[in-house]
């Protein structure tokens, strides 16, 4: 179909800021062809989910030529309860039937199509040569249909012709393990491309009914989709639920169902997803890599803790003892289907019996979200709108103010947290394998101390590493914070920057066919270059679907939690903050009242030329507040360190500068006047119990300007002149100054 506003709309998205639907476009060699080439169009997987971005259409695999569609996939469909529209009460209410249910065959998605009599079988991206070509599907795929065509006596042209004057797309599965090995198994019987769509070339999503595709498949030697009908919904639901018992129809383990239906009177797909066998069939993959590894590796997963313990007690010798299957997993990742078989031979055991083996002796189910994330990815922000949604626990690494034995109260606080919460985050970067296995090894000891059963789910804030992407939204990010930061505060951008890329060049991706990272039972894409918020739902779609939890999220209430988040204000620690800095002081003083002072030196120093100077010289400084020093923060002397202590008790809580009366009295008695050429000061004893740091305690009255005034003291040691006046008891109040 020709198209020219789509293609228009095509080429300004191609042009758009990744945030704003950005379209990847990529010019492809057709196999076979010279000198014919074909566009594809690449979304971001993330905008298929948001709701923000509207994309000029939803087709997952595109590609043009000029103005025309020639392949075009489905719409991108989601899983059960994945998005607002495949929850089952919209599903129960909004779609109608009847309901084609196809096998979700588990391969790699081929597209074909026909263009000036040429077929065209690409990728879901890509048809051609590509760079770093070590495995091409779209040759794969094209080599296998050239058989098959061969052996249904078609040729290429016939298939690419049908397709063109019929405007349509054939969707296909190719499985094969000789190929790539996918979790079920296809040995060479069984391989092949199954084919399950015919789309129309069209920018609204249109596709024929699965008896048309089967008919077509079966001209041209394509492998059939299997698929059956349901008229209602309500048996639609019956019946997948009760296939997701044992992960099997018709006694083959499958991966679900694509469930293909009307909503609005258009075509709407949505998928459903078995979670059994499938992901113990997983596990046992990553353990049998963990294993190949480090023979010693022990594995710690607690999902299919019976079933997986019971998989490695037979494949551990199994694998000594038949080296070329594990070099063969190890170098091509392929062997382990077969590796699965012989256990489930050698055990006995049909899958369902291995599920069961679980639901013995279980603990209290405790889930714990573990972020791996550079600073700014937004792990505070989805962990404070996740724990506002559900209640549960957030455990902040940066709240932990003390230095030493920071990590001993963290995991307190995580400990802590688990006996308040089933599901718990742990808000740390754990960007290094090193903090990974500290958060394991101390979670391990909580679950047995307490009887967990502990589930380790981590959240992968930068699945395609620190790429230049992620530098530069979390970046941002952390500038637009400023000080909203426990830790990050009154810095310059380059003190900033400096920080972040520390984190990221130790920053180690998360590898789970290894220690320690083998122990995350599930893993969770939330790139943080995606909105934080899309980065909840994922969170909480991810743990639906491996937990079945039921979680709700109302998109008002997603909506409040995740403004409130990233409205909220750090805590910020005791000792940081602008009055702890307060806190500090510069001395400790007793007080006397100006005025008294000022009645005693006049009535005492009639005539003095010092203090006529003093009044009259603009050279000459006159104190305005007269104090005796009492302890000085510069004075390092230990006798004064009770003092100090016991003046500093008096000072918390108070939060003025400059002189802090602590409201205490204490009396003055000047004895004598003293000065020089340069300073004078008025000579005093102290009849309370306070000592002074200065040897000779007294008031320094005034200066010549640029005399610094604790020149007083040494004056005082060594004066000039000195007047003795009949002694006078002034009350004197204890202050701090700062
Ligand atoms: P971190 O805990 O990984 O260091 P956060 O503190 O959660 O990251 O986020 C860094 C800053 O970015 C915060 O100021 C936060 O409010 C903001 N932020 C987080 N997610 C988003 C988002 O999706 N859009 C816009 N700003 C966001």
């Amino acid at each position: 179909m020709y198209d020219s506003a789509l293609l228009a709309e095509l080429a300004a998205a191609s042009t758009q800021k990744a945030s704003a639907g950005k379209v990847k476009r990529h010019t492809n060699q057709v196999w076979d062809a010279p000198g014919l080439t074909i566009e594809s169009w690449k979304f971001n997987e993330w905008d298929y989910y948001s709701t923000k971005v509207k994309l000029p259409i939803p087709s997952r695999g595109l590609f043009t030529k000029e103005d025309q569609i020639v392949v075009r996939g489905y719409d991108k469909f989601f899983n059960v309860g994945e998005v607002e529209s495949t929850k089952w009460n919209s599903i129960l209410t909004e779609t109608t039937g009847p309901y084609a249910l196809t096998l979700k065959e588990n391969g790699c998605k081929i597209m074909i199509g026909g263009y000036n009599g040429k077929l065209i079988v690409t990728s879901k991206n890509r048809t051609g040569p590509q760079e770093n070509d070590y495995k091409n599907h779209s040759l794969a795929a094209t080599n296998w249909i050239k058989a098959r065509l061969k052996e249904a006596g078609k040729t290429e042209q016939e298939l690419a012709s049908e397709l063109e004057e019929k405007d349509l797309t054939a969707v296909g599965e190719f499985c094969d393990d000789n190929f790539e090995e996918h979790v079920l198994a296809y040995p060479p019987e069984s391989a092949g491309i199954y084919l399950n769509g015919l789309n129309r070339n069209t920018r609204e999503f249109q596709t024929l009914a699965p008896n048309v595709v089967n008919e077509l498949g079966a001209r041209y030697g394509f492998l059939r989709t299997d698929f059956l009908m349901v008229e209602g919904v309500d048996e639609t639901k019956q019946f997948l639920e009760k296939c997701a018992e044992t992960g099997a129809y018709n006694g083959r383990d499958i991966e679900g169902f694509v469930v293909r239906c009307k909503k609005d009177g258009k075509d709407f797909f949505f998928k459903y997803k078995f979670k059994e066998p499938y992901l113990m069939y997983r596990e046992w993959r990553t353990a049998t890599h963990v294993i190949l590894k480090d023979p010693q590796a022990a594995w710690k997963s607690k999902m299919h803790k019976e079933a997986t313990n019971e998989f490695l007690k037979f494949a551990r010798p199994y694998l000594k003892s038949h080296p070329e299957l594990a070099e063969k997993i190890q170098k091509e990742g392929k062997g382990i289907i077969e590796l699965r078989e012989k256990f489930l031979e050698y055990s006995n055991l049909d899958p369902e019996q291995l599920l069961q083996l679980q639901i013995n002796e279980k603990g209290t189910d405790k889930y714990v979200l573990i972020p791996v994330a550079t600073i700014g990815c937004g792990k505070t922000t989805v962990a404070l709108t996740l724990a506002s949604l559900y209640g549960w626990g957030h455990v902040q690494n940066d709240d932990v103010s003390s230095k030493s034995g920071k990590f001993r109260t963290f995991s307190n606080r995580i400990s802590q947290a688990f006996s308040e919460h089933d599901v718990v985050i742990v808000d740390r970067n754990n960007h290094q394998f090193r903090e990974r296995q500290q958060l394991f090894e101390a979670m391990d000891l909580m679950a047995d101390a307490n009887g967990y059963d502990m589930h380790y789910i981590g959240l992968d804030f930068l699945p395609n590493g620190p790429a230049q992407k992620e530098w530069e939204v979390t970046l941002s990010r952390v500038m637009n914070r400023g000080d909203n930061h426990q830790t990050i505060r009154n810095m310059d951008r380059p003190a900033v920057e400096a920080i972040m890329k520390g984190f990221r060049g130790r920053y180690q991706p998360i590898t789970v066919a290894k220690e320690p990272d083998s122990n995350f039972e599930l893993v969770i894409d939330v790139n943080c270059a995606r909105g934080s918020k899309d980065n909840v739902t994922a969170v909480v779609s991810a743990l639906n679907d491996a937990y079945d939890m039921d979680l709700e999220t109302k998109p008002e209430e997603l909506n409040a939690a995740f403004s409130a988040a990233l409205e909220h204000k750090a805590k910020i620690p005791v000792g940081t903050q602008p009055a702890q800095k307060r806190a500090t002081w510069s001395f400790f003083c007793i007080r006397v009242d100006s005025k008294e002072m000022m009645q005693l030196l006049a009535s005492n120093l009639q005539g003095n030329p010092f203090w006529q100077e003093l009044q009259v010289s603009k050279g000459m400084s006159l104190k305005q507040e007269f104090h005796v020093t009492l302890a000085h923060k510069a004075s390092e002397k230990t006798q004064f360190k009770a003092l100090k202590t016991k003046y500093h008790k008096l000072l918390t809580g108070s939060k003025e500068n400059g002189f802090v009366d602590l409201n205490v009295e204490e009396p003055v008695i000047v004895e004598s006047i003293c000065w020089n050429t340069r300073i004078m000061a008025a000579a005093v004893s102290l009849p309370g119990e306070h000592c002074s740091s200065n040897f000779h305690p007294h008031i320094t009255v005034g200066m010549a300007k640029g005399v610094p005034p604790k020149e007083a003291n040494a004056m005082m040691n060594n004066y000039d002149n000195r007047v003795e006046i009949k002694p006078v008891r002034l009350t004197g109040r204890l202050c701090a100054f700062r």
